[in-house]
């Protein structure tokens, strides 16, 4: 059933930090000495980042990215960034700046603002938001660009009225060597790009050093050692969510178009690993959606890796009814929710949990992946039944304000006084009751 395919998805999809693969043995060998799993990888980067400072971080963006860098070329210089702006596609450019206007917009009209309220007279109770002072971004960079990660973390952050943003992309073609990455970085107004990555960019952004300062949040997708990294300094500073591959669910009735519903599943897969499943109680969508992945496929640029990533983690799920449908999706908790259906409004409002949710036919999840205005860093692996994606308001923290007048401090007095009493601890209650008479 189901229930059996989407248990054994999950469990596929949960990042595994303490397995050696074969290749992994090999890098850590050569690099540690010894083979290593991941979480002790990213164990021995964290300390020595702390422990060393710039050394380290130069030490292994040399010895895992092969780039060779100082103190100074670590970060990108001023003269580059406008250097990639000028040479970007002006169309790109144009993009970029509709982009932004589409997410600052929605992330403004989200943003918390301050509560306050007069529960009696004198009494003056205020929760206040207030934006963090300087976070870092990590932007990947291994097997594509991402302009769109700059985007979707930065101006929300922006949004919420950070002082500092500093962005770290490893030293590769696809990150910080990437000209629409950088351009991007230009357009957005940031001017703190590292080239560095993996678990010691994440290490040096929480311990700081001297080539690249310490900031109160990390957030940004990466692989599983950022992800780890990310992990093992929270308490050091705050982070995002745990991101592992991206998923996809989409909910289809009889009214779903099989080309569309096949496009959405190939969009998913094609992060690879992505996952891409379809649960539907209309059992005659499931062999054209299958036709349509299959001629689809064929006109990909990257089929293959799309056609390994739907065999491992895609599924085709015929359910009873939608009741059915909407319980096996709450319980794999998906971060992307896509309903292909007549009346998608009825379906959202019976599911509870899900990162992300894309409504109709004509709203498929690239929109929000690129331009519509919430944000693309999502809780993926089923945190999304207890994590939220990225907004304006993962930059804010919020804190409360109190106040009160003499006479409402005196009618509160004998409350507080009683209760101190209770805990025995007669210095609170002596501070209450040297501001006036209580009984
Ligand atoms: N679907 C990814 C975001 C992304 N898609 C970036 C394309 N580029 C995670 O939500
Ligand atoms: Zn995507």
């Amino acid at each position: 059933g189901g229930d059996e395919v989407l248990a054994q998805l999950r469990e596929k999809l949960s990042p595994r930090g303490d397995l050696v693969s074969p290749r992994g043995r090999e890098l850590t060998q050569a690099v540690f000495g010894k083979p290593l799993t991941p979480v002790e990888v990213v164990d021995t980067i964290c300390r020595d980042v702390q422990a060393e400072g710039t050394t380290a971080l130069l030490r292994y963006t040399s010895a895992l990215d092969g780039a060779d860098l100082s103190g100074e070329t670590l970060r990108v210089p001023a003269a580059d960034l406008a250097a990639a702006h000028a040479a970007a596609d002006p169309d790109f450019l144009e993009s970029v700046r509709r982009i932004r206007d589409n997410i600052i917009q929605f992330q403004t009209a989200i943003r918390h603002s301050d509560v306050s309220i007069e529960p009696r007279q004198g009494v003056r109770l205020t929760q206040r938001y207030v934006p963090l002072r300087r976070v870092g971004i990590c932007v990947p960079g291994g097997a594509a660009a991402y302009p769109s990660t700059v985007l979707m973390t930065a101006v929300p952050a922006q949004v919420a009225g950070v002082d500092e943003i500093a962005v770290v992309a490893p030293p590769t073609p696809f990150g910080a060597y990437n000209n629409d990455m950088l351009a991007t970085c230009h357009e957005l107004g940031l001017r703190e790009v590292y080239r560095c990555g993996g678990a010691q960019a994440v290490a040096a952004m929480a311990f700081g050093c001297d080539a690249l300062p310490a900031v109160d949040k990390i957030v940004g997708p990466g692989n599983l050692f950022v992800a780890l990294a990310k992990k093992q300094v929270f308490g050091t500073v705050d982070i995002d969510s745990f991101a592992g591959p991206s998923e996809v669910i989409v909910l289809a009735d009889e009214t779903a178009n099989p080309a569309f519903v096949a496009a959405d599943l190939l969009a998913q897969a094609e992060h690879s690993p992505g996952s891409a499943i379809l649960i539907t109680w209309h059992a005659d969508l499931i062999e054209p959606v299958q036709t349509e992945l299959r001629r689809q496929l064929a006109d990909l640029q990257r089929s293959d890796l799309v056609r390994d990533a739907l065999a491992d983690f895609g599924a085709l799920i015929l359910v009873r009814d939608a009741e059915q449908a909407c319980q096996l999706t709450d319980s794999f908790a998906p971060e992307h929710l896509h309903i292909e259906t007549a009346a998608p409004d009825d379906l959202i409002a019976e599911i509870r949990n899900s990162g992300a949710a894309f409504l109709g036919h004509h709203t498929p999840v690239a929109l929000g992946d690129y331009a519509a205005g919430p944000s693309h860093v999502l809780p993926t692996g089923g945190t999304c039944k207890w994590a939220e994606g990225l907004s304006v308001n993962s930059f804010l923290r919020s804190g409360s304000v109190t106040s009160f007048a003499p006479d409402a401090t005196q009618a509160i007095a004998a409350d507080v006084v009683r209760l101190a009493e209770k805990e025995g601890l007669t210095a609170h209650a002596k501070s209450v009751s040297v501001r006036g008479s209580v009984d």
